[in-house]
């Protein structure tokens, strides 16, 4: 799962990246200097989630692993200025594979620039539509020529893209329109504007609110990155007590992470062992089936039933053990559609 971090130059991009990975990341061209190299930072983030510590306490594992997801950070701007083309193409070339996108919008006031986060938002939201839309008429254009030499071309994917057309004429973006940004005839197109996202208003110090309408779907997370960045460079102890004195429950970071994993419709289901504990990612409405091939797929093959117990119910109840005795495990077959939390054992044969 990759996730995309995107936002106008002196948004604070590389700062939410250091946060959100908690290692500062040295990038060329980052920082105020758009257009001056096109490297990207990608890291894997290991997702927080206190069930899988809570677990991790009862069961005293030699390992516990968390579930992940990678985020990229890339230097330069979408905008597509005179002379600047090569420039665009790469960013795109490290934007298109993502599964979402987190737009950083400045909220702080940056040199001597105040904010206007609706004015940001609205203006990358555009880049964003007509990069799309550039892909979608050339396209169009090639399969009309296509057709008048009389050769074959799919024309479900070309009513798919004239929709698209309309829709990106009108400055909507794809993501609002379910069929077309699920349509496995498009998938390969990778349309930015598809793509789920999320909106991070990275505010200054003082944590000033502004007006800001995000459109519809698209869920918002405040941060005040340079803060954040502060308490990162403390000691562990440092960050602790700082927490503490400032009645923050956990970094803001850890919000944003999960927030970024539901945003993609994923869920964890957790297996716990003396050796392992670990959170394992799935989609929404995975099967048993399935979950037991993302663990291997020999299990997956052989697979004969699965044990099951909710994460609430072991917690509740305090051990594997008394869950049995009180009919809390649940030996379930290879349909069974799991549930975020679920701990799992599988019974294969191979
Ligand atoms: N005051 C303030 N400055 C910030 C904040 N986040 C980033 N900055 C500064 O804004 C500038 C641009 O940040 P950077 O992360 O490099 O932006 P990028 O171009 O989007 O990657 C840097 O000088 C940061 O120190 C913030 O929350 N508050
Ligand atoms: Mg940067």
């Amino acid at each position: 799962m990759k996730i995309g971090i995107i936002g106008l130059p002196a948004s604070g991009k590389t700062v939410v990246f250091n946060c959100l990975t908690g290692v500062a990341a040295n990038l060329s061209g980052g920082g105020s200097i758009p257009g001056k190299g096109q490297d990207a930072n990608i890291r894997l983030v290991p997702v927080p989630d206190k069930r899988l510590d809570i677990l991790s306490e009862m069961y005293q594992p030699q390992k516990t692993t968390h579930a992940q997801v990678q985020y990229v950070d890339v230097a330069g701007a979408l905008k597509a200025k005179e002379g600047e083309s090569k420039g665009l193409d790469e960013l795109l070339r490290h934007l298109r594979p993502v599964d979402a996108l987190l737009h950083v919008v400045r909220c702080f006031e940056w040199a001597g620039t105040p904010p206007n986060p609706q004015e940001d938002f609205d203006s990358l939201e555009e880049e964003i539509i007509f990069a799309d839309f550039i892909i979608v008429e050339k396209r169009l254009e090639r399969m009309r020529q296509e057709a008048k030499k009389g050769r074959k071309y799919d024309p479900q994917e070309f009513e798919l893209l004239k929709k698209a057309k309309e829709l990106l004429e009108s400055g909507i973006p794809l993501r609002q329109d379910p069929e077309i940004s699920t349509s496995p005839k498009l998938r390969g197109y990778s349309f930015l504007s598809s793509k789920p996202m999320i909106v991070c208003l990275n505010q200054g110090d003082d944590g000033k609110n502004f007006d800001f309408n995000p459109p519809k779907d698209v869920p918002v997370v405040n941060i005040k990155g340079a803060v954040e960045m502060e308490i990162l460079e403390l000691s562990e102890e440092e960050q602790e007590a700082f927490r503490e004195e400032m009645g923050i429950d956990e970094p803001a970071m850890h919000m944003l992470i999960r927030e970024s994993y539901n945003l993609l419709g994923l869920i964890s289901f957790f297996t716990v062992g003396k050796d392992e504990v670990r959170a394992w990612t799935i989609k929404k409405g995975t099967t048993a089936l399935k979950a037991a091939g993302v663990i291997h797929s020999d299990i997956e093959r052989g697979f004969i039933r699965a044990e099951v117990v909710a994460y609430d119910d072991l917690i509740e109840l305090g051990s594997y053990t008394a869950c049995k005795t009180a009919g809390k495990v649940r030996l379930e077959g290879r349909d069974y559609v799991v549930s975020d939390g679920d701990i799992m054992h599988f019974r294969f044969n191979v």
